[in-house]
């Protein structure tokens, strides 16, 4: 072994594992070059999140179910309270009750880590992806 590799184990469910091997095979990784770039991958995602006084800018990617009762009311809400932040909003029907809302945004890190949190908090939000950038 090379001096700066190192072993680990880790504890995942056999289907995610078998998900990933079948995933990672047809991208000709191996499974620690695809653990390596995911690792990379999760803290440039959320290295943001752990710095104050840090300008972000980017989007965020909210994919949810418009039928869920004050949910549409309330997203609407918390931009309005966040307003300072948000550059523009793009709002996408992506199905009879699905919708996805891009919110672009940029300000100080530890506001907008408020807004995603307030966000992804709500019921009937499914999915909340973020793409941000540092400067
Ligand atoms: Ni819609």
């Amino acid at each position: 072994m090379s001096k700066g590799i190192v072993r680990f184990s880790a504890s995942i469910s056999h289907d995610l594992l078998t998900a990933f091997d079948r995933f990672i095979r047809d991208l000709n990784y191996s499974r620690s070059r695809a653990v390596q770039e995911a690792m990379r991958m999760f803290m440039d995602e959320h290295t943001w999140k752990h710095r104050e006084g840090v300008l972000v800018f980017g989007t965020l990617n909210i994919f949810y179910d418009h039928e869920t009762r004050e949910l549409e009311e309330s997203l609407t809400d918390i931009q309005h309270s966040y307003r300072e932040l948000i550059i523009s909003t793009l709002h996408i029907h992506v199905d009879e009750r699905n919708c996805m809302l891009i919110i672009s945004v940029k300000g100080e890190s530890s506001r907008i880590k408020k807004l995603v949190d307030e966000i992804a908090g709500r019921k009937g939000v499914k999915q909340l992806k973020t793409v941000t950038f540092t400067i």
